[in-house]
């Protein structure tokens, strides 16, 4: 998105606070005392304010697996809009949720369709006929892949999917549910080799300290295995750099090791190792 530094401009859609709508799991919990108030104060942003309510559809039956189809697609609509209105004014969108069945109203709203990032322990890409649980939090990726075709959803009529496969990079995920797993086999199918070049430094230093130019905060161990491993699970990785190990520049033997030792599990991740307890799944 763009973002101005010398004159930050964000409209702010508060989704949650009076609408059980788009709250965790749909499940009605109230978190409006946990919000915290964005004041122009707190970023130096000129901030504009906006609270949308949503109403509750009667007898609003599953569709499928998908639980409140009308009413969680009629909120998703008003909120499309809604960020669609902010866009054109050129500002910054934050909306503050809520359930993340709102990314399916909030990524139409804002139609041009840039990257997605999905930061998420979750793929949150079920559908209504995949989903066990039922909640709409764990759909929407589904509902705004055009290659899903996910259609007929009472409350959706107006939803035409705008990501393609793509569009998206997923990032944390660690709680993939088996059908979605098959449907991300499907839909995400990469075609080109693979090449994975790997700067240790990547990594929170204390996993690598033996490197040249460490940088405070990086990826936890965990994290750089899962890239390693998912990049196995392509079938595409057709070549590996590690590099910016440096033995020499350990202070002592226990520093050596953790970086020799760290570098190791990355490589064998890339080369098939499954961890215990990782996912068994068809790929
Ligand atoms: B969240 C689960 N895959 O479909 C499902 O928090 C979890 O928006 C979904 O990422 C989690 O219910 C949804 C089991
Ligand atoms: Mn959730
Ligand atoms: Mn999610
Ligand atoms: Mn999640």
């Amino acid at each position: 998105g763009i973002y101005s530094r010398q004159h930050p401009e964000v409209e702010g859609l508060l989704t949650s606070a009076t609408s059980p709508i788009f709250q965790q799991g749909n499940s009605g919990t109230d978190q409006q005392s946990h919000l915290p108030k964005v004041t122009p104060a707190a970023c130096r942003c000129d901030v504009k304010d906006r609270e949308l309510k949503f109403d509750i559809i009667p007898n609003d039956h599953p569709y499928h697996n998908a639980k409140n189809p009308r009413t969680v697609g009629r909120a998703n609509e008003k909120l499309a809009s809604a960020v669609e209105e902010v866009k054109k004014d050129g500002r910054t969108c934050l909306v503050v949720g809520g359930d993340h069945s709102l990314a399916i109203g909030s990524i139409s709203g804002h139609a041009k369709t840039e990257p997605v990032i999905w930061f998420d322990a979750h793929a949150d890409i079920n559908t209504p006929l995949t989903s066990l649980s039922g909640n709409m939090h764990g759909q929407p990726v589904a509902f705004l892949l055009k290659e899903l075709k996910v259609s007929g959803v009472p409350g959706f009529e107006w939803l035409k999917p705008c990501l393609s496969a793509e569009d998206i990079v997923y990032i944390g995920l660690r709680d993939v549910d088996d059908a979605e797993h098959s449907l991300m086999e499907d839909t995400f199918k990469a075609s080109k080799p693979i090449h994975l070049s790997f700067d240790v430094d990547g990594l929170d230093p204390p996993l690598t300290p033996a490197t040249g130019t460490p940088v405070p905060g990086g990826v936890t161990l965990r994290e750089g295995i899962y890239v390693a491993e998912q990049l196995y699970k392509t079938g595409l990785l057709s070549a590996v750099d590690t590099v910016e190990i440096n033995p020499r520049l350990g202070k002592t033997q226990e520093e050596v090791d953790s970086t020799v030792n760290t570098a190791v599990s990355i490589i064998l991740s890339g080369f098939g190792k499954a961890r215990e307890g990782s996912h068994s799944c068809s790929y």
